[in-house]
């Protein structure tokens, strides 16, 4: 018997859904930093086992703080990912749930399974912490009739299988969706902006990466004279002030993104890679509805 299946996985900014994607699927696809929102992309990871293949959307955090045309578009591209799949997984917290949890929880359709992955348990720590996820996964069930909680820790990777088998189980019985050896759709290209952006997200203070962007401008492939792939790449920004703080002092800053950056995409291509970065400034490109939507975001 095979099930297969299309899940969105939802919850509020930082409760560590890309961190479980990455966990489910067993490669680093979906960015992620312990800065919230960091996550501006749908993203599809593809589970194949040899008894289910689950095809998982990572998606932006829902957040109702920030209302820039940004925070909005990830809003949309969030919630528009619970229209065409067949079940949700909601992503919190174990040991609390904020406001901001109960907003997401409003909004999860009442049509679909809903799995409840009750991330960072490798946080409960004391007996009252324990007792308090306890009293969260029982109040969430008389809220409503999930199919399942499952305590989880992505970055331990406990009880991550548990959770894909659960869900597998809500899945319909059909073969495959995708090729088994398919793990994302998206491009090579747009993979290495988002590791660029990771970087930002890593490296720099509280402003910056949340009013930046990465756009690659050039991807060569390796030629036999080249012998790497080269990549030309600019990190835009939101205000004149920003572009010095990208760079740093005497160039330090961009380097270390660079040469960070650099190592990751190595990694996901295994090449050799040259990369060049570039810094622009666009005036609040982020507050911008035609600017936000030409760089790429849904
Ligand atoms: N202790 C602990 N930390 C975790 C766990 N899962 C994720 N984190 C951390 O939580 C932070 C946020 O993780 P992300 O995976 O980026 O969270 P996200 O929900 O995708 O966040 P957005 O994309 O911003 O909505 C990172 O610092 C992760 O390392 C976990 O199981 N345990
Ligand atoms: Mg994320």
């Amino acid at each position: 018997m095979h099930r297969a299946g299309m899940v969105a996985i939802v919850g509020r900014p930082n409760v560590g859904k890309s961190s479980l994607l990455n966990e489910l699927v067993g490669t680093s696809l979906s960015i992620t930093s312990r800065k919230a929102q960091t996550t501006r992309h749908r993203i599809l990871g593809v589970r194949t086992m040899p008894d289910h293949q689950i095809l998982f959307v990572d998606t932006p955090g829902i957040q109702h703080l920030h209302q820039a045309a940004l925070n909005r578009h990830l809003n949309k591209s969030a919630i528009g990912a619970m229209s065409d799949v067949d079940a949700v997984l909601w992503v919190i917290e174990a040991r609390r749930l904020l406001p901001e949890d109960e907003r997401v929880l409003s909004l999860l359709p009442l049509t679909l399974p809903v799995v409840v992955a009750m991330n960072k348990s490798d946080l409960l720590k004391t007996e009252r912490e324990k007792a308090q996820a306890f009293a969260i996964a029982q109040a969430l069930s008389e809220a409503r009739s999930f199919s399942a909680l499952v305590p989880v820790s992505a970055v331990k990777g406990f009880q991550v299988d548990v959770l894909a088998n659960t869900i597998a189980g809500l899945l319909a019985e059909q073969p495959p969706l995708m090729e088994a050896d398919a793990i994302t759709d998206r491009s090579i290209r747009f993979l290495c902006a988002e590791l660029i952006r990771e970087k930002l997200f890593r490296l720099m203070g509280d402003e910056v990466p949340y009013e930046a962007t990465v756009i690659i401008e050039r991807f060569s492939e390796a030629t036999p004279e080249t012998r790497r792939i080269e990549i030309d790449a600019t990190i835009v920004v939101a205000r004149a002030s920003q572009k010095p703080m990208v760079i740093g002092e005497g160039g330090e800053r961009i380097r270390r993104i660079g040469s960070e950056a650099r190592q990751d995409i190595i990694k996901l291509v295994e090449q050799p890679v040259h990369l060049q970065l570039w810094v622009k400034v666009k005036e609040n490109w982020s507050d911008d509805d035609q600017a936000v939507r030409s760089f790429g975001y849904e």
